[in-house]
């Protein structure tokens, strides 16, 4: 596997309404898709920053992943996400490496990607995400 490129960047929000006045209004950019991600208990907001994009990501419950994370680490970086050619693929090499899977199967996430995540424990304490 090569990751191909930096996919987005996941950062952890309290509010998209309240982060996009930075976001559109000092840096330029548009955003161009909100979604819910139902399965993952967060709303998104993307943005495109030449190629790659930054994920705004806000819990939409008290249990959501990202909830958890701004309650304990507070808003920021939460993620990096690399393309692959095949989330799947990807996922069973890293495991064979050793690397610790949150995601033994890929999954749908936002834009229709197939993603998987690997645990920030196997990676130097940052959440990476693979996607397709
Ligand atoms: N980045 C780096 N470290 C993280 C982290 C993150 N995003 N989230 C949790 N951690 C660390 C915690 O600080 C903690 O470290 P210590 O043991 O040193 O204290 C450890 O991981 C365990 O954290 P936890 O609070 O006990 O949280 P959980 O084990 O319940 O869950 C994780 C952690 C990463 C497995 C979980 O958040 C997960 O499954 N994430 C993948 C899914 C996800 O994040 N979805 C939201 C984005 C969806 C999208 O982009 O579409």
């Amino acid at each position: 596997m090569t990751a191909k490129k930096i996919e987005h960047l996941g950062i952890a929000v309290k509010s998209i309404e309240k982060a996009k006045e930075f976001y559109e209004g000092v840096l330029g950019l548009t955003c161009y898709a909100v979604e819910e991600v139902a399965d993952q208990k967060v709303k998104t907001a993307f943005f495109m920053v030449g190629e790659t994009k930054i994920e705004l990501l806000e819990a939409t419950s008290d249990d959501s992943p990202v909830a958890k994370f701004i309650e304990k680490k507070g808003e920021g970086i939460h993620h990096i996400a690399f393309a692959v050619d095949n989330t799947n693929d990807a996922l069973n090499e890293a495991q064979e490496k050793g690397v610790q899977l949150i995601d033994k199967q890929a999954r749908k996430g936002a834009e229709g990607l197939s993603i998987g995540f690997i645990h920030p424990k196997s990676t130097f304490g940052v959440l990476a995400e693979f996607c397709s």
